[in-house]
């Protein structure tokens, strides 16, 4: 007898974006092939958990069925393209989107197995054939990610990414993007050679040279990625063991010609931005705050049910943040009375479940399903943000938000590195505590204290939250006063223009 395999499984979901009609679908998918959750990712895609192997090839093909895919949601290419840009909001919005949606498709990797193997289309492929002609016979050396931001908003944490492209738009123009080179989350830990890094701004390129430049940017790797240590096969390695001149030079000889001049821009913050919002175009959009992404009917809140009724008669569309959050995008005059019925009726935006520590708190899946989990994450943050909800108030700072990541183990899902405040899972109940990291995605944070326990670290939080409310500046983060008082000290890698 066959052991009960089951499998998670990942859409790709460049961008984000889905209609009312794949909403429903992939609730119904849910069901049949899964857990009965949808989980909403860092990566703003979906994951299925708990997919028995006998259901693997009918989700592939409902979700194909959907006119969408799983296609490079994992494995050695590059993955989902991530920007919570509303392409509704204005022209340029829509150009950022269309790049995501644009780099995405170029680099998607050309194989037929995929039908053949999930959809049952027969097997084309010849011997001598060269199916993949960018990726060749070996992919890349390891995952590869791209993600969009445009300013002031980094929430896309783009610099945590192999390449972020920063959109520059002046007077409602796209000019092009800002690229930055070599940023990535995961470590190992006892393995000093492996360590979170902040993506560097290396140059500019015009929209119509954007995708090339990726393109060329991922062929460097492909070429130069270390393919004997996997540990060390992510570019952020390629990029800190040969320097910044040296990618230039490389890129230069790639493109056929070098990236321009880097242009100044502001980045203020890494979370989302609740509530309603208008575009230019007089279409609403309302971002709701999901915890940890998980989409499910619990005692307290009916979210599937919730969602499942929105997109019976919203004709917009949705789009998931890259803080797993939600966005129900693209509502008329006439349709924003119905959402918001709905939106009161389940309780989906009350004030009451959102306290400030919650918006921007992300965690990992970790446990039960994750394998590589050393301790709880999801299932843990909210018992641990209820704690901390305590101490903020008990120092009279209910309503400060504070930038809180917890992962259960060090690989970084939640991106944990760019946490004011951060865990990551060390073993059942114990955690290494982050400190540090600034309000927009652009410090690391610092290891604090290693392999405590939640006492452990509510008793060294609660000193530091009372010194911050009595010794902070007027708008000042937390991050920024831990630095600034000189209790941790400031990142490892900043993200400067051309540092060398
Ligand atoms: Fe991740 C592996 C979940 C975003 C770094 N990640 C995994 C696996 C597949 C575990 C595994 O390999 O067996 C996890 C599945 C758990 C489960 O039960 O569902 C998993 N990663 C996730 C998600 C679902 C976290 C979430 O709670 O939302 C995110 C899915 C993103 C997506 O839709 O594509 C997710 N993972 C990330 C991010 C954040 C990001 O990309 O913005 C990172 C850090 C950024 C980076 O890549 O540097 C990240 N995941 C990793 C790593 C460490 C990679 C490294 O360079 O060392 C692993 C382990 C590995 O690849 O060997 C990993
Ligand atoms: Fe699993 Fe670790 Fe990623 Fe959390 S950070 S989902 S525990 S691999």
């Amino acid at each position: 007898l066959e052991p009960l395999y089951s499998f998670m499984v990942r859409l790709r979901l460049p961008g984000g974006v889905l209609n009312s009609a794949q909403w429903l679908g992939l609730d119904d998918i849910a069901d049949e092939c899964s857990n009965g959750t949808l989980r909403l990712t860092t990566r703003q895609t979906f994951q299925y958990h708990e997919v028995y192997k006998n259901n693997l090839a009918l989700l592939m093909q409902r979700t194909v069925a959907l006119g969408l895919d799983t296609k490079g949601a994992c494995g050695d290419v590059n993955r989902n393209v991530v920007t919570n840009v509303n392409p509704h909001e204005s022209k340029a919005h829509k150009a950022v989107h269309k790049a995501a949606q644009e780099i995405s498709d170029h680099l998607c990797w050309q194989s037929n197995a995929y039908a053949e193997i999930w959809l049952g289309e027969k097997c084309v492929y010849q011997a001598g054939q060269n199916e993949e002609p960018f990726y060749g016979d070996r992919y890349l050396p390891r995952k590869f990610k791209i993600a969009i931001a445009i300013p002031p908003h980094n929430d896309a944490d783009i610099f945590a990414n192999d390449i972020g492209l920063i959109a520059i738009i002046e007077n409602g123009e796209l000019l092009g993007f800002n690229v930055s080179v070599g940023g990535g989350m995961g470590m190992t830990y006892g393995e000093t050679k492996t360590f979170p890094r902040l993506g560097n701004v290396v140059g500019f390129v015009t929209p119509d040279q954007v995708v090339k430049t990726c393109e060329s940017i991922v062929a460097i790797q492909r070429d130069f990625g270390d393919r004997e240590t996997r540990p060390h096969a992510r570019f952020k390695y390629t990029i800190d063991d040969n320097g910044l001149d040296w990618f230039r030079d490389q890129f230069a000889k790639y493109h056929g010609e070098p990236l321009q001049d880097a242009k100044p821009f502001e980045l203020t913050s890494n979370g989302d931005r609740f509530g309603w919002v208008q575009g230019d175009d007089g279409m609403h959009h309302l971002t709701l705050y999901v915890h940890s992404g998980r989409i499910a009917d619990t005692d307290e809140l009916q979210l599937r049910t919730a969602m499942r009724e929105i997109a019976k008669v919203h004709t917009g569309e949705f789009r998931i943040t890259c803080n797993q959050n939600l966005i129900i995008a693209n509502i008329s005059d006439a349709a924003k009375p119905s959402i918001e019925k709905l939106v009161t009726q389940y309780q989906l935006d009350d004030g009451s479940r959102r306290p400030a520590l919650r918006l921007n708190a992300m965690a990992c899946v970790a446990l039960p399903t994750c394998a590589l989990a050393m301790a709880e994450s999801e299932r843990y943050l909210p018992e641990f943000l209820g704690k901390l909800e305590v101490i903020m108030a008990d120092a009279g700072l209910p309503e400060k938000l504070i930038n809180i990541r917890m992962t259960g183990c060090p690989n970084g899902c939640a991106r944990p590195y760019l946490g004011e405040i951060a865990l990551t899972g060390k073993a059942v109940g114990r955690y290494n505590l982050f400190l540090g990291a600034d309000f927009s995605g652009q410090r690391l944070n610092r290891l604090y204290l290693e392999n405590v326990d939640e006492t452990t670290i509510l008793n060294t939080l609660r000193p530091l939250i009372e010194q911050f409310a009595k010794e902070r500046t007027n708008e000042e983060h937390f991050g920024d006063f831990l630095v600034r008082k000189n209790i941790v000290e400031a990142e490892r890698t900043p993200v400067m223009m051309h540092e060398a």
